[in-house]
C-alpha cells in the first residue's frame, strides 16, 4: 500500500476508535448497599439500560475481587453481546470484601438450616434477588447468574438452593473440590505457590494485595523458604485463616469434604445450568467438569449443559480465543462462545428468545481445531485403548511381554523440577506468565535426569482422544512417600517448514500430580513401603484432542513440579506442613513396564 494511503488508514482507524470511546454508554450506573437478613449490607453496582421499552431480566455476578471499578457492560468484551441484547447487570462484593460489610470466609460453608438466622452465600444471593425485584424498576422478574472461578462458585452455590426468580445460571470454572483437583491441592498434593499467594491476596487485607516478594523469580524464594512451617513462622504469624486451614487439614477430612461440591450437589439441576471449562485452565479445570458430572447423574429434564474450549482460566471472556501462548486454533473460539453460545443461551431462558435447541455438550477439539456437539460427555462412541511404556523410551499400543523392565530416576527435593520456565514470576505479579504455563513447550525439562520420557514413533494416521484419560503407574521408591506427575504430550513434527518455530514442540494436553501417601485413601494417608511396587491410578481428566499424522505421542513422568506443588519430603511424616528440614530427602523412583507391571495411559479413542 502507498505510504500516504497507509497514513490515511491509520488516521481513520484512530478516529473511529476515539469515536467509540466517546460514544456514551447506553447503560446507567448506580451503586447501592443491599441489606441482608442479618443486617449486613453488601455493596452492589447496578447497570440499567437507558430508555428500555421492555422489562428486562437481571444478570447477577457475585465476586470477592471488587466491583466498584466495573466498566459499563457494553464496554466489557465478556458480556458485550448480552449488553447489546439488553439486561440489568448487577455486580456485588461478597461479604467482607471490598466495600461490603461483614466478614469474609473462604468458600463459606453451607449454613445450619435449622437456624433461621444463619447465613451463607446462598442466602446472600436470595436476599439480594428479593431486594432487586422490589427496588429496580422495569424488571421482568427473572434473574440469571454467571461468573468465572470464585464468581463461578458463588453461582453454583446459588443454583443448589435457588431463589424462585433465579431461572438460569452459568458457572464457569467453578472450583468443585479444593483437595482433589482445584486451586489448593491436586490429589492431595498441595499447590504451594497458589495457596500461599492466594491466601495472602484475599485475607491479608479487605482488598486484593500481592505478597511483597523480594525476588522476581519466586522459584528461589520458595526453595529458600524451606519447610512449610516457615510460612507462619516467618510471614503469616497465624493470621491468615486459609493458610491455617491448610496446616490443620492435611488430609481429606470433613473440612474439605463439607466444602466440596461433591457433597453439596445432591439433586438434579433445579434450573438450567451451563458449565464452562477451559482445556488449559491453570486454576480450576477439574471443577466445572466435576460440577457438570454431578448434576448430569440426575438430569432427566435436560437442564444441564457443558461447554469446553481451548482456553486458560476465564479465557473465553477475554480476547478472541484464536491463540493461547504459542498455540493457534485457526478460529476465534472465545468470540464463538460469547456470541453463539453464551448470549443465545441466556436470551432463551431469560427473555424467551430463540429456539432453545442447545447441545448437551459443545467442546472444541484441539489438533483438528473444530467445534463438536455431543449428546453425552464423555461421548459414548469412544473406546478405551492403552498406551504402554516400553524399553528404550518407546510408547506403543502393544502391551509389554517381557517379564522385567523398568526405568529409574533420582528425585531430589533440594533440586526440584520447575513447573514452568524460570523466572517464575509471582502468580499474579507484573509480567507473570502464569496464565499460559500449561501450554509451554515441555522441552525445557525433557532429558533432565529426573524427568523420564517415553514416546511413540511418528504417527502414520490421526489419533483422536475424546473423553477420559487415566494414568496407571506401577512404581516403587526407596523413600516412604513420593509424588507422581504424569503428562501426556503432543510432540509436533521435528521439522515443519510451515511453522519452523513450532518444530518439535512438546505440548501438554493432559496432566496431573498424585501424592503417593493417598494411594489407598485420601482420608487416611499411609507410608509407602520402600522398594515395594505399587499401583497408582491418576486421573488426567478429559480432553478432546487429535494427535495429527506425523506427530508423536509422549508421556513424561517426574516427581517435583515446583513451586506450584510443594516438595514431598519423600520420607513419610504425618503432616507435611509440620515436616522438618531434615525430613526432606533424595529418593530413587522406579517406573515399571513389564508384563506383570505394565505402566500405561488409558485413553478414550474415537475411530480405530
Ligand atoms: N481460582 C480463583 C479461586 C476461586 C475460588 C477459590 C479460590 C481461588 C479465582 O480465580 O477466583
Amino acid at each position: 500500500m502507498p505510504k500516504h494511503l497507509l497514513y490515511f488508514a491509520i488516521f481513520l482507524l484512530n478516529y473511529s476508535l476515539q469515536a467509540i470511546a466517546q460514544t456514551p454508554s447506553s447503560y446507567e450506573r448506580q451503586e447501592v448497599m443491599i441489606p441482608m437478613r442479618d443486617g449486613v449490607r453488601l455493596n452492589t453496582v447496578i447497570y440499567t439500560l437507558k430508555n428500555s421499552k421492555e422489562a428486562l431480566p437481571f444478570l447477577l455476578t457475585r465476586t470477592p475481587y471488587g466491583v466498584s471499578e466495573t466498566p459499563t457492560p457494553d464496554r466489557i468484551q465478556y458480556v458485550k453481546d448480552m449488553a447489546d441484547d439488553g439486561y440489568i447487570f448487577v455486580y456485588q462484593d461478597i461479604r467482607g470484601r471490598y466495600k461490603s460489610e461483614g466478614t469474609f470466609e473462604m468458600q463459606r460453608f453451607t449454613r445450619d438450616k435449622k437456624n433461621s438466622k444463619a447465613i451463607d452465600e446462598s442466602t446472600d444471593t436470595y436476599d439480594t434477588i428479593e431486594w432487586l425485584l422490589a427496588n429496580v424498576p422495569n424488571n421482568n422478574k427473572k434473574v440469571g447468574m454467571y461468573g468465572i472461578s470464585y464468581a463461578g462458585w458463588t453461582t453454583a452455590i446459588a443454583a443448589i438452593d435457588p431463589h424462585p426468580a433465579l431461572v438460569a445460571v452459568s458457572e464457569q470454572a467453578t472450583p468443585s473440590d479444593m483437595f482433589l483437583g482445584d486451586d489448593f491441592h491436586h490429589n492431595g498434593a498441595f499447590r504451594l505457590s497458589y495457596g500461599f499467594e492466594y491466601a495472602f491476596m484475599e485475607e491479608a487485607t479487605k482488598t486484593d494485595s500481592l505478597f511483597p516478594f523480594p525476588n522476581y523469580d519466586t522459584y528461589d524464594w520458595y526453595l529458600k523458604l524451606g519447610p512449610l512451617s516457615n510460612a507462619n513462622k516467618l510471614y503469616f504469624n497465624g493470621k491468615l485463616p486459609t493458610w491455617n486451614d491448610f496446616v490443620k487439614h492435611p488430609n481429606y477430612d470433613s473440612f474439605w469434604q463439607k466444602q466440596s461440591l461433591i457433597n453439596r450437589i445432591d439433586s438434579s439441576p433445579k434450573i438450567p445450568t451451563m458449565n464452562v471449562a477451559g482445556w488449559w485452565d491453570q486454576e480450576d479445570f477439574y471443577g466445572p467438569l466435576k460440577a457438570y458430572q454431578l448434576w448430569e447423574k440426575q438430569d432427566q429434564a435436560h437442564k444441564n449443559f457443558l461447554v469446553a474450549g481451548p482456553w486458560n482460566h476465564g479465557g473465553w471472556g477475554r480476547s478472541d480465543g484464536s491463540t493461547l501462548g504459542n498455540i493457534k486454533f485457526d478460529t476465534a473460539t472465545s468470540v464463538t462462545f460469547r456470541k453463539e453460545i453464551q448470549a443465545p443461551w441466556f436470551a432463551y431462558y431469560l427473555k424467551g428468545k430463540g429456539s432453545g435447541n442447545f447441545a448437551e455438550a459443545v467442546t472444541f477439539q484441539t489438533g483438528s481445531n473444530t467445534w463438536k456437539r455431543y449428546e453425552t460427555w464423555p461421548p459414548k462412541e469412544a473406546s478405551k485403548r492403552n498406551l504402554y511404556f516400553q524399553s528404550n523410551g518407546k510408547l506403543s499400543f502393544d502391551a509389554p511381554k517381557a517379564t522385567t523392565g523398568s526405568d529409574a530416576y533420582v528425585s531430589d527435593p533440594a533440586h526440584p523440577v520447575p513447573y514452568r520456565t524460570r523466572p517464575i514470576e509471582a502468580t499474579y505479579g507484573p509480567g507473570s506468565r502464569w496464565r499460559t504455563w500449561l501450554t509451554e513447550d515441555q522441552r525445557f525439562v525433557h532429558n533432565r535426569p529426573d524427568v523420564l520420557s517415553w514416546e511413540t514413533d511418528a504417527l502414520t494416521e490421526d489419533i483422536t482422544v475424546t473423553g477420559e484419560v487415566l494414568a496407571k503407574l506401577f512404581a516403587a521408591t526407596t523413600g516412604s512417600d513420593a509424588d507422581w506427575v504424569v503428562k501426556l504430550i503432543d510432540v509436533y513434527p521435528a521439522h515443519d517448514p510451515k511453522q519452523l518455530a513450532m518444530s518439535g514442540y512438546q505440548l501438554m494436553v493432559a496432566n496431573d500430580v498424585f501424592r503417593g501417601r493417598f494411594r489407598t485413601s485420601f482420608e487416611k494417608p499411609e507410608a509407602i513401603q520402600p522398594n515395594k511396587t505399587e499401583a497408582y491410578s491418576i486421573d488426567l481428566h478429559s480432553i478432546n484432542h487429535v494427535f495429527r499424522k506425523g506427530h508423536k505421542m509422549m508421556v513424561q513422568v517426574q516427581s517435583t513440579w515446583f513451586p506450584i506443588i510443594d516438595r514431598n519430603p519423600q520420607k513419610f511424616v504425618p503432616n507435611i506442613f509440620e515436616a522438618k528440614e531434615s525430613d526432606y530427602q533424595k529418593a530413587t523412583h522406579t517406573i515399571f513396564r513389564s508384563a506383570a507391571y505394565p505402566s500405561h495411559l488409558e485413553l478414550s479413542v474415537v475411530g480405530k
